[in-house]
């Protein structure tokens, strides 16, 4: 015996060894993480008609908050305690914000004194 069989059994197995492992999804928008990885999920807010819109968002920590300006006017995303403001928010334009630390956010409108959002990082 020459150990044909058994060399040719060895590199299929090294083949298959070397093959690629599945490449892991590009963290696109709305896409789900991985269990147990928190965070990086897409989410959106529109402001229309001098509302956010949802009012209160539930996040995770490494989310991605984007608000969308769908008015006629101006409006800014301005968090309560100072952490994060977007100033002007022009009509049509958005803007992002990654919610880092847990817990619960206040934000309003600098221009409109009734427009007030919250969000949840849990
Ligand atoms: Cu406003």
């Amino acid at each position: 015996m020459r150990h044909r069989e058994s060399g040719a059994a060895a590199l299929m197995f090294a083949l298959a060894a070397a093959a690629p492992a599945a490449a892991s999804p590009p963290a696109g928008a709305g896409e789900a993480a991985g269990p147990g990885v928190v965070g990086r999920r897409a989410h959106t807010v529109t402001i229309e008609d001098m509302r956010y819109d949802p009012q209160t968002i539930s996040v995770r920590r490494g989310d991605r908050i984007t608000w969308i300006n769908r008015d006629l006017v101006p409006h800014t995303v301005t968090a309560t305690d100072g952490r994060f403001d977007s100033h002007l928010i022009q009509p049509g334009s958005s803007w992002a914000y990654v919610a880092e630390k847990a817990g619960e956010y206040h934000y309003r409108c600098t221009l409109h004194v009734s427009m007030k959002g919250r969000i949840l990082v849990r």
